[in-house]
């Protein structure tokens, strides 16, 4: 059979199959046709950035790896997340980081940023028809320590103060000429590797810090607040902790920010979900995959990653949840890395958009729980990939593992020529 005819006759299986639970699989692709994804452009350089001095990553995160081609420059980073796009089905968004400014090779502290140093992402994310969305830069910079927001010394927090103001300013510029709010994700590392003499001084620094940034209001912005467990170097405290931002976003209204790779290994990042959404504005995500710590494993299709995506489902709010991704891994083709994560991401929430959830309900209320646990069980082999298929089939991208010999030819035409 013709690969073609093998797509569309798996398709009309798997749509009867579905039919017989009460899932319309059309409708279910149109909504993740609609579900847009925000690529965090750091995966493409390693975090690195664009900034005149350069200066090594620190604020206790770490890329391993030195596999060959990594982006040098604006234009690098321009055309390796332009070919991820070409295998990723659907639009998309763009998350960029301070550091990733068109500086033109000037000195720009952070401090002084503005507007016009995103004026040609704003541009190039119009012709690629990418939205944008922003995030403050704390780490990689001399002024960076242990401490940005939260620091006792005044000099060193009003930098970063200003830093962050001017970051919402550019978001807010980012957000009008796209006519959608841009997505201000706000993360320091602020903490100590060991226990500090009292917890309270810093958290109560950085509420104050955190008022004086927030106190202009803007229209097309959103702010965002990421919590973290810990950095390395930085165990024992960490002065942005879930609580202390759940409890910020909770009484400020602002939007707090999951990133899976940011808790307890055992904790469950699906089970937070409902509880902001009652409690916070809305939610942003950065998908990551943890291993053993905050890894920024490449996402992949595991049971964390379709556990969150029903969640987001069953409590039918899409509207109000953001997806953005946040991995870097040097050991493997980059590009192929934003490959597979987008696509991981995009067929867990599809399995969710498959879920026949009315049924399970029904169940549920009847009181018929091995019913309810016969079909979710019963779920997890229903053809969704027959769907998938179809669905990479139809926005013409590559179906199934076709999409590597694309990223080899990219590798072999462009990035291996990168020394
Ligand atoms: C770090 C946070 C943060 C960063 C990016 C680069 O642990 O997850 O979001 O990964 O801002
Ligand atoms: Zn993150």
């Amino acid at each position: 059979m013709k690969k073609e005819q093998l797509i569309e006759t798996s398709f009309e299986i798997a749509a009867e199959r579905y039919a017989a639970v009460g899932i319309n699989v059309n409708e279910a692709m149109e909504r993740l046709g609609r579900l847009s994804i925000s690529l965090h452009c750091w995966q493409a350089d390693d975090v690195s950035g664009f900034e005149s001095r350069g200066s090594e990553l620190s604020g206790g995160i770490q890329v391993t790896g030195n596999y060959p081609g990594k982006a040098r420059n604006i234009e690098e980073v321009r055309a390796d997340i332009s070919e991820a796009t070409r295998y990723i089905a659907g639009r998309h968004r763009l998350s960029l980081h301070e550091i990733y400014g068109d500086f033109g090779g000037r000195a720009v502290d952070r401090d002084e940023v503005l507007p016009e140093h995103f004026a040609s992402w704003i541009e190039w994310g119009r012709e690629q028809g990418m939205k944008l969305d922003f995030n403050t830069t704390s780490f990689s910079h001399p002024r960076s320590g242990n401490l940005t927001l939260a620091n006792p010394d005044d000099s060193t927090r009003n930098f970063w103060i200003e830093h962050t103001k001017r970051c919402r300013a550019i978001a807010e510029e980012m957000g009008k000429a796209q006519g959608d709010p841009c997505m201000m994700n706000l993360w320091i590392h602020d903490g100590s590797k060991e226990v500090p003499a009292d917890r309270l001084r810093y958290r109560r620094i950085l509420e104050q810090s955190l008022d004086e940034v927030f106190a202009t209001p803007y229209a097309n912005m959103k702010d965002c607040i990421e919590a973290k467990l810990f950095g390395i170097g930085l165990e024992s405290y960490t002065v942005g902790s879930y609580d202390f931002y759940l409890g910020y976003g909770a009484k400020k209204g602002k939007i707090v920010t999951l990133d899976t790779g940011h808790f307890h290994l055992t904790e469950n990042i699906a089970d937070k979900i409902s509880s902001l959404l009652l409690f916070t504005p809305e939610i942003m995500l950065h998908v990551s995959r943890p291993i053993r710590w905050d890894s920024d494993h490449v996402v992949i299709l595991n049971d964390d990653l379709t556990e969150l995506a029903r969640e987001v489902v069953r409590c039918d709010a899409l509207s109000r949840v953001h997806i953005g991704l946040d991995y870097f891994d040097a050991t493997i083709n980059r590009i192929g890395a934003y490959v597979i994560g987008v696509r991981a991401t995009q067929k867990a929430f599809l399995q969710a958009m498959l879920e026949p959830a009315g049924q399970l309900r029904k169940y549920e209320d009847d009181g018929k729980y091995f019913e309810r646990l016969a079909l979710q069980e019963e779920i997890k082999s229903l053809p969704w990939s027959a769907v998938w298929d179809m669905f990479c089939h139809t926005n013409n991208v590559p179906v199934g593992e076709d999409y590597i010999s694309g990223i080899q030819a990219y590798e072999r035409n462009v990035t291996s020529k990168r020394v």
